[in-house]
């Protein structure tokens, strides 16, 4: 059986986890699922660095000793990652006995092979990077990361001779398209390479640290940081003599962020070589998030917990949030709003609705179960099947190059279009006709497609793809998927399945705010509105029946230029063409929170222009300060149904 093996950083436990962290280990998860379901044998290592100046420090500040000090903070991420349903198949702590050897063991490999050598060196030192800056490194004299002034530290230490392997990796990069990706940082990396590369110093006299792994050649000093950190991905497999060694490492998988991407394409592929292994199959590096467009800090305060995060909004749709929202290799932006935004939209509106109504459904047309459908498929189930096939087939290309956001885009294609579908079929209708040949055919094509779609969803919410199973009379854990066998195929669920009656998997979510001025504001003007609408003109039924408002689909949004008011939009009314709306609404809605949602649409209110585009109708929104909502429906609904 093909293997995967896939690892995160281990984590600093200087500092309690965060969302940073969370991501991460997140897209290794939802990664490692996905490979699961491609048939591949597992194996996903996830854990914590616990040696260094940094972490010493901590402990003292805490009056605590070290060594109690690492397993409380190590205990964090332990237990946090299981309420991510994050699912790792082991730990590693670098103070466990059977790390410590494993580095003892490279050490001496390396030092016997001549690629370690006793030296003088006098340097800028950060202590928060626990790593020697060269000149050119350093921004107005201070570190890049920290922004503090550095240490000029000279002493005698043990180096690794790393410049001796420039050469052979740069060749090896530009050999192996797949080694470093994104390209970006792949460019990045070339682009270190092309100065002269130096040696890593790799030791502490213990004199001045002690917190580290004694060197096996010298009990003088200790090594720390990256010669003891970056061996954990091997001596997690128990290497060398382990059966998981051999197994695993041929198909290892680092994904770290862009702040450790040096000591991960450049140290640790020399260090490798020189011990005699094989490289790593790839390394995967993601951007940074910010909160807000500020960097996430103790200082600004703007750490965000992860667990409060899912626990307000759900472990599902915090994941999917976080792998939807960050393009692989480009930063993110975490804002509360943005989460509820993406919630209502792909989750509330697109793909809870569509649980919803199909169980609805085939409750009112065949009493929850399944109908039996082998006859031939309509041009139009052929084109929806054709569709999924498709989406499938990018979901998987996307997701083996960890692009996880854009293999969620393509699913939502798919789940979007199977909404589309039921509009277009209109299954109502068929059972309003007695065509029961076709309903069948319909209902058993959807309910293949829900199947299709909780399966997509499944390595990013295990937990609501697993009820989504549960509803659709399935059991996720007895079921052998294959997903390639999937971007072929369109399973029907057996004719007979009976149903969940309710979904109600994600219902929509208000941001509430916490400030309670705020809160008061916003009654005070809801009383104000409230007193003002009672003053105005009563008009009887037959004025208000003048009124043509219908349901509308947004088919596309967009902005309109020169302008941050309005939202150019097609909006399908249930007639032959859409109609072009612009809408004065971009201040609270963006084109992607719009688009593929339902909306309440005045038909007949005449054309007007507007930044000279002809806008044919009017939107119904609710409006408060600040911002407006827009009026929607609460399952779907055939666009052109009229409201009355
Ligand atoms: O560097 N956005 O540990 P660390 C995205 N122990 N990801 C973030 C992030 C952010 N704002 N902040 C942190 C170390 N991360 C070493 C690693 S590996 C052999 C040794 C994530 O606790 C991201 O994965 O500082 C980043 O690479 C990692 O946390 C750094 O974790």
């Amino acid at each position: 059986m093909d293997t995967f093996y896939i690892t995160t950083p281990i984590y600093y436990v200087n500092a309690n986890p965060h969302l940073g962290h969370a991501y991460t280990t997140i897209l290794a998860d939802a990664v490692n699922r996905f490979q699961r379901l491609m048939g591949k044998e597992t194996f996903f290592l996830t854990g914590t660095d616990e040696h260094g100046e940094k972490i010493l420090q901590a402990s003292e500040e805490k009056g605590v000793n070290p060594g109690d000090y690492v397993e409380e903070v190590s205990k964090k991420f332990r237990d946090l990652w299981p309420d991510l349903d994050i699912e790792y198949d082991y730990f590693i702590r670098t103070t466990y006995p059977e790390h410590k050897a494993c580095v003892q063991k490279i050490l001496q490999q390396v030092y016997d092979n001549g690629d370690i050598y006793f030296g003088e060196y006098g340097g800028y030192y950060c202590h928060g990077c626990e790593a020697f800056y060269t000149d050119r490194e350093l921004e107005d004299g201070k570190c890049p990361d920290h922004q503090k002034p550095l240490e000029y530290i000279q002493e005698k230490n043990y180096f690794f001779r790393m410049s001796a392997y420039q050469d052979w990796l740069i060749e090896h990069i530009n050999s192996d398209p797949y080694f470093i990706q994104p390209e970006n940082f792949k460019n990045e990396v070339l682009a270190m390479l092309r100065e002269s590369l130096g040696d890593l110093c790799i030791s502490r006299p213990k004199t001045r640290l002690t917190w580290g792994i004694e060197l096996p050649f010298d009990s003088d000093y200790v090594t720390y940081v990256w010669f003891d950190a970056l061996l954990n991905y091997i001596s997690a497999l128990g290497w060398p003599e382990d059966e998981n060694f051999r197994k695993f490492w041929p198909s290892a998988h680092h994904v770290v962020a862009k702040d450790i991407l040096k000591p991960h394409a450049i140290f640790w592929p020399t260090m490798l070589k020189s011990a005699g292994l094989d490289l790593y199959k790839g390394l995967r590096v993601h951007g940074y998030w910010k909160v807000e467009e500020a960097k996430m800090s103790k200082s600004l305060g703007n750490i965000v917990e992860p667990l409060a995060m899912s626990g307000k909004y759900g472990t599902s749709a915090f994941r999917y949030f976080l792998m939807r929202e960050m393009q692989l290799g480009l930063d993110g932006s975490f804002s509360e709003q943005g989460l509820v935004n993406r919630f209502n939209a792909d989750l509330a509106n697109d793909l809870g609705n569509l649980f919803n109504r199909a169980l609805a459904m085939l409750h009112k047309y065949f009493r929850g179960e399944v109908p039996a459908y082998d006859g031939d498929w309509a041009q139009e189930d052929l084109e929806m099947i054709d569709l999924g096939l498709q989406s499938f087939s990018d979901y998987i290309d996307y997701y083996q190059q960890f692009r996880v956001a854009q293999a969620l885009e393509a699913l939502w294609e798919f789940i979007r279009g199977l909404n589309k579908y039921i509009d277009s079929t209109a299954p109502w209708q068929l059972n309003k006709e007695g065509n029961l040949e076709r309903l069948s055919a319909v209902m058993s094509l959807v309910f293949a497609g829900l199947r299709k779609a909780a399966l997509g969803v499944w390595p990013v919410m295990p937990r609501a793809a697993e009820t989504m199973f549960e509803q659709l009379g399935l059991d996720f854990n007895a079921e052998k998927f294959d997903l390639l066998r999937e971007s072929e195929n369109f399973v029907q669920l057996a004719a007979g399945t009976r149903v969940a009656k309710k979904s109600n998997l994600f219902p929509r979510q208000e941001l509430v705010s916490k400030d309670s001025g705020e809160q008061e504001k916003k009654k005070g003007a809801a009383k104000e509105n409230r007193e003002k609408n009672s003053q105005k003109k009563q008009i009887d039924i037959k004025q208000f029946q003048e009124l043509d408002l219908r349901i509308g689909y947004v088919v596309n949004a967009e902005n309109v230029v020169e302008t941050d008011k309005l939202l150019r939009l097609d909006v399908d009314v249930g007639e032959e063409r859409y109609r072009q709306i612009v809408a004065g609404i971009a201040e609270s809605y963006s084109p992607d929170d719009i688009q593929h949602t339902q909306v309440v649409v005045v038909c007949n209110l005449k054309p007007v222009t507007l930044k000279g585009l002809t806008s044919e109708g009017m939107i119904l929104s609710a409006h408060q300060d600040p911002g407006l909502t827009l009026l929607s429906v609460k399952s779907g609904v055939q666009p052109g149904s009229k409201v009355g």
